[in-house]
């Protein structure tokens, strides 16, 4: 790296250069390397497209894949920084909201580094979905800012235009190139709109929703609590879809491949149902080239491929006819041919595409018209064939299938945790960095004492970093010797962050009591909420409030302490995960697909304390239950009282004095006097009379395993063999395992 050490010798003589400098030295070297790096290539290529790409910074993650992360880390250190510092100069981009946006950017580099064919699609918003801050205990929301120079994306000639009723848009493109692990390339394409108008964009994240020439990319998920937002939606999800269709189509003429051969070179991944109009784009494109509709049909359906994130009833999307007609009209049509071909193959009622009420169920286009329908986890994949799609599983046996999620290590422990690296390597060699189950081999050192406190010392250096960098952040001094109790993840009733507070409540008063725990404890959380989510909102803020109240109170404080992280992503679960000593995966069974947090903490040697749901089934039985806490009813169960309807949240508060005191602290004296009372009273209500996912169902266990797990804490040799046993049977949850699944069974590139 001549250009690095030209440059040390100039700024030495000059003085100190900025950490910006550095920062564009660094990614000037890594963009001139990715030039050169040449595509893989294949006569079958993947599309991957999805609403969401949560990328998180690039620098790191580029310079690991290129093959110079240690050069690089050697060069800012002598130039007087650390990477961190350099890191923090990049802006992150909030181009998506959880699992399934981090999913598609994890996905994204372990396609490229097992030198597959593959790119992504998406949309550009300007300002992502919002940028957190914390004002009198409430969430506010914020554009967030993240195009600036220099950028990963380069702006593409393109000349794809997408047309609708009263318009025509004109696209612009920035692709992104993603390089695989001492590898080829691929490329991610976002696409803009060239008429877009930041500059409509006042007080917070408010603007004009019907000037959808000047909005369409400013945000992902606008609110869509009106008429105007949920059009808007419909606007953004076909200008990405026909923005894709066109350029894949462009793509395999280019390359000769003739159309009605299409599903030999091309297979698309639809992420959710976000782009499931996709399928109705490229019926629309094949018969404008002559096709008739049978046989669009025929090879768009061997050609496309969807996955399921949800089972969440309010999260499956339907959209009203009307709605459609106004925005689409050009796929009404093919959307009545399809509903005419589906009924023909089932006349179920529940199978239909266009439903009684007039609404499309986008999923059912999915599933009807692509050759593969996956879960996300075993166990979801179960719930989808035995519950939810059942009707559909009989149907088509063969369509259904699973992949169980994964992450790339390149990110979630190389980078994010090079000490924890460095010493692995030290203790079963290289292997590991190009397959993940070679972990395994860190299981002979269960009874190496020194290897054990290695460990824990490693565990206890992050959480110093993490201290520091907190307190840097938000101002918040954090004891390190504390247990660090960790959940982060997006801010949802069926996650149950309230049933957390209930716990911390519960400990509040106890020490109040005078039972004090044996060593302090920080409960970390980390969450946006949806910005119409109103009840999500409303546990925001009691958690503030009660971050407050133990700060201000000098008999609790010592003892405990919250801190929420604003603005929680993925740079800051980079930094918390490796950092965490609990990982809190506490959702309501059969409610979360699978979870991918949970791995990352696995992998960085936390320990899960957990409900039996989506893939925390496969940690404990991979981990194996001695060395994880699991809890709560089954998802048989839940599912049953769904059934029945027999759940009352109100009998468990009148019924179990423990839990009335609980509960009606959210409404008490301490709460009140700095909280707002509509928002705590509001909750209140929410927990007694409604608790649709049930927290006052699994609260009693959840307080005595939670107990139990701190005492253990306590006998720091056995937790550290638990701490070990996760990492070492974290393999499976690399993102490559993922990928080589779905392309032995769905993709089938070369
Ligand atoms: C739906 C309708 C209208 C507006 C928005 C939406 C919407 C938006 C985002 C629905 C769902 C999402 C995001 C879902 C998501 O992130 N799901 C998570 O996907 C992960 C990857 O598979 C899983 O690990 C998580 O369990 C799942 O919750």
């Amino acid at each position: 790296m001549e250009e690095f050490l030209k440059y040390t010798k100039q700024k030495a003589v000059k003085g100190k250069a900025s950490a910006q400098d550095i920062y564009r030295i660094l990614v000037k070297e890594c963009k001139k390397r990715m030039e050169k790096t040449p595509y893989v290539e294949g006569d079958k290529k993947l599309y991957y497209i999805s609403a969401e790409f949560l990328l998180g910074k690039m620098l790191s993650s580029n310079l690991i894949n290129l093959g110079i992360y240690d050069e690089a880390v050697a060069f800012v250190e002598k130039m007087g920084y650390t990477m961190a510092e350099i890191q923090d100069v990049e802006k992150e981009p909030s181009l998506g909201n959880g699992g399934l946006g981090r999913l598609a950017a994890c996905f994204l580099d372990s396609i490229a580094s097992l030198n597959l064919c593959g790119d992504g699609i998406g949309l550009f918003y300007h300002f992502g979905l919002f940028e957190q801050k914390f004002v009198n205990h409430k969430q506010m929301e914020l554009p967030n800012v993240w195009i600036e120079e220099p950028s990963w994306f380069t702006k593409k000639d393109t000349d794809i235009q997408v047309s609708f009723p009263h318009m025509t848009l004109k696209a612009v493109q920035y692709d992104m190139d993603v390089i695989g692990y001492h590898g080829k390339k691929n490329t991610l394409h976002l696409f803009d709109v060239e008429s877009v108008d930041e500059s409509i964009v006042k007080d917070g994240i408010s603007f004009d929703k019907t000037a959808v020439d000047k909005n369409l990319t400013l945000f992902l998920y606008p609110d869509d609590s009106d008429d105007d937002g949920r059009l808007l939606r419909i606007y953004q999800q076909y200008f990405m879809v026909s923005c894709g269709a066109q350029m894949i189509l462009a793509d395999c003429k280019k390359k000769g491949y003739p159309l009605d051969k299409l599903y030999e070179h091309v297979v698309i991944q639809i992420n959710d149902t976000h782009p499931t109009m996709v399928i109705l784009e490229l019926i629309r494109l094949l018969r404008e080239e002559g096709m008739s509709l049978k046989k669009a049909c025929a090879i768009v359906e061997k050609s496309c491929a969807y996955t399921n994130h949800t089972i969440l009833a309010e999260a499956l999307e339907t959209w009203p006819m009307a709605y459609l007609k106004t925005v689409v009209p050009q796929l009404v049509e093919i959307i009545e041919a399809l509903d005419l071909a589906a009924a023909q193959r089932s006349d179920l009622p529940s199978l239909a595409i266009i439903g009684e009420d007039e609404r499309v169920h986008m999923a059912h286009i999915d599933i009807h018209f692509g050759k593969s329908i996956n879960g996300v986890a075993k166990l979801h994949t179960e719930i989808l064939k035995e519950s939810e799609l059942h009707d559909f599983y009989n149907l088509y046996p063969e369509k259904f299938n699973n992949k169980t999620n994964g992450i790339t290590f390149r990110r979630w422990l190389y980078s994010c945790n090079p000490q924890l690296t460095h010493q692995i390597e030290k203790w079963i060699g290289k292997d590991f960095y190009e397959d993940a189950s070679k972990l395994t081999e860190l299981s002979k050192l269960k009874n190496d004492e020194e290897a054990l406190q290695t460990l824990l010392d490693i565990k206890q250096i992050k959480k110093q970093e993490w201290v520091e960098h907190i307190y840097r952040k938000q101002g918040i001094v954090i004891n390190p010797d504390s247990i660090f109790d960790t959940q982060v993840k997006r801010l949802h009733e069926y996650k149950r962050q309230q049933m957390n507070a209930l716990y911390i409540i519960y400990k509040y008063l106890k020490v109040k009591a005078g039972e004090k725990p044996v060593r302090p404890i920080t409960f970390i959380f980390g969450a946006k909420a949806a910005p119409a989510y109103t009840i999500a909102k409303d546990i925001i803020h009691v958690l503030l409030c009660l971050q407050d109240i133990i700060a201000n109170d000098e008999e609790v404080s010592p003892y405990l302490q919250i801190c929420f992280i604003e603005n929680y992503n993925v740079s800051e679960a980079e930094k918390v995960i490796p950092a965490s000593d609990i990982s809190e995966q506490i959702s309501l069974a059969s409610k979360e697909a699978s979870g991918t947090g949970n791995m990352k903490f696995m992998l960085n040697g936390a320990l899960t304390l957990g409900t039996r749901d989506g893939a925390n089934v496969e940690i404990a039985q991979l981990a194996g239950e001695e060395n994880c806490t699991m809890f709560g009813k089954s998802s048989d169960e839940v599912i049953e009282h769904y059934a029945k309807q027999d759940y009352c949240s109100k009998d468990f508060y009148e019924q179990d004095e423990l839990i009335h005191t609980l509960v009606d602290f959210l409404i008490g004296e301490e709460m009140t006097s700095i909280g707002d009372e509509t928002s705590l009273s509001r909750f209140y209500h929410e927990l007694l009379n409604k608790d649709w996912f049930m927290t006052l169902l699994d609260l009693r266990e959840y307080i005595d395993v939670k107990e139990h797990m701190l005492e253990a804490y306590e006998d720091r040799h056995a937790w550290s063999v638990k701490m070990l046993e996760n990492i070492a049977h974290s393999g499976f949850f690399s993102s490559d395992r993922t990928i080589e699944d779905y392309n032995r069974e769905i993709w089938k590139l070369s």
